[in-house]
């Protein structure tokens, strides 16, 4: 397997450590989002959407989508187990993956960014309030729903929604969202930090951080 990645690129980054929380060896091919290299021919053969990440299999077959990546792996890879197997318990922790998703990721991304400044001459102090409007939004949606567990909705281990929410976190610091507001949030967050398998999928780790 072969993870089409960037080091800054969060939805990524959510694959990186379910990859690593799962012990699976996957190879790293970097594509530049700074450079626009998702948006080369090259890429766009392997994922028309001009999107990262995407998992290639050794067929030569591409899968996009990080939370379709996460389900193929679950799936495919059952142990240790990201998602509880009581329905309930499984649509909490989707609940959670979904705000940052599908509701802060998708308005938060790269290329929204690009039309704002483009389209509407939004300038970078602009931006960064966009980004950080979101986030809030989204963190004061999930801060409330996390019960006080070690991880985002479990004592025993890491499971789908830290996979989700490290990632939106590092972005949130990354933009200059003070966190004070959201505890809960903050703890998951130092929690997954100390485990190998969120430490060696940091972007500051990766291969191609610049
Ligand atoms: N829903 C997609 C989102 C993928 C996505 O937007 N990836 C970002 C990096 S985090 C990207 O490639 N952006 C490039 C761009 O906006 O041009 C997923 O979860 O995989």
């Amino acid at each position: 397997m072969k993870l089409h990645t960037y080091w800054r690129s969060s939805a990524a980054y959510r694959v990186r450590i379910a990859l690593n929380l799962k012990g699976l060896e996957c190879e790293q091919v970097f594509v530049s989002l700074i450079a626009g290299e998702q948006a080369q021919p090259g890429y766009l053969a392997l994922n028309p959407q001009g999107l990262l990440p995407a998992l290639e299999f050794d067929d030569g077959s591409v899968l996009s989508q990080s939370l379709a990546i996460l389900d193929w792996l679950e799936a495919a890879h059952p142990r240790p187990p990201l998602l509880p197997a009581d329905p309930l318990s499984r649509a909490r922790v989707l609940e959670i993956a979904h705000v940052i998703a599908m509701d802060i990721h998708p308005v938060n991304n790269l290329r929204v960014l690009g039309a704002l400044g483009a389209r509407f001459g939004a300038d970078a102090a602009a931006r960064r309030d966009w980004m950080q409007h979101w986030m809030r939004l989204g963190f004061d949606a999930i801060e409330p729903r996390l019960p006080g567990t070690r991880y985002a909705l479990s004592d025993a281990g890491p499971g789908l929604a830290d996979c989700c929410l490290i990632p939106q976190v590092y972005n949130a610091r990354r933009w200059g969202l003070d966190l004070t507001p959201w505890p809960n949030i903050s703890a998951v967050e130092g929690a997954c930090l100390d485990l190998p398998a969120f430490a060696a999928a940091a972007p500051e780790a990766q291969p191609d951080a610049s």
